[in-house]
């Protein structure tokens, strides 16, 4: 079965010194860039945000940073500021290896709306174009690794599960927010999806 890595989101701002680091987020740089000789094809995903976007809570006068708030499209945690576009923290961390990326996908670049998953937007219709690009190229046996174990990763495992792909999140290489209890809440989330944990 042809096999692609998706790398999610391994960029500066999510790596210790970042506007939302995410502790041990550089710990996985090595072991992603060894995985990447073990799959037919490697996706990066680059989270991608306008500096007006709403996931933003500084965008929400009055907000703190992780606090929940209700958007037409459902409930959205509001995050630091982060991955602004044309930012060094935006930027793929500097030990990744780039090169053997064959795609490199942005998300969550409109303004009103997140976008964690690298198929679907947070209102779960509005695709990003990869499932088209996977299935045309015969991809169909999917491992997720980096940054967020709990948001990013665990929502892109889920859709490709929900989307007809073998879906398996490589543990080892990806680092989790943990917030109020959400690496256990992904980790259940996937396994409810039939994505498998390895
Ligand atoms: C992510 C929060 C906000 C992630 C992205 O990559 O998991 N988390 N934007
Ligand atoms: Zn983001």
């Amino acid at each position: 079965m042809p096999r692609a890595l998706i790398v999610i989101d391994m960029q500066i701002d999510f790596c210790p010194g970042g506007a939302l680091a995410v502790a041990g987020g550089d710990d996985i740089v090595a072991p992603i860039n060894a995985l990447m000789a073990d799959h037919d094809a490697v996706v990066l995903t680059q989270d991608w945000h306008p500096a007006n976007h709403a996931s933003f809570a500084a965008n929400h006068p009055g907000a703190d940073p992780f606090s929940l708030m209700q958007m037409p499209y459902g409930p959205q945690v509001l995050w630091p500021g982060h991955c602004v576009i044309g930012t060094k923290g935006a930027d793929f961390h500097p030990g990744l290896d780039r090169n053997r990326a064959d795609l490199v996908i942005r998300k969550g670049f409109r303004p009103g709306i997140d976008s964690y998953s690298a198929f679907f937007e947070n209102d779960h219709a509005t695709p990003t174009g990869l499932a088209g690009y996977l299935r045309d190229r015969g991809l169909t046996d999917l491992f997720f690794v980096g940054l967020a174990h709990d948001f990013c990763v665990a929502w892109s495992a889920m859709d490709a599960a929900k989307l007809g792909f073998t879906a398996t999140v490589i543990e080892s290489a990806t680092r989790a927010i943990d917030l109020d209890g959400s690496r256990d809440r992904a980790r259940a989330g996937m396994a409810a999806a039939g994505v498998k944990l390895e």
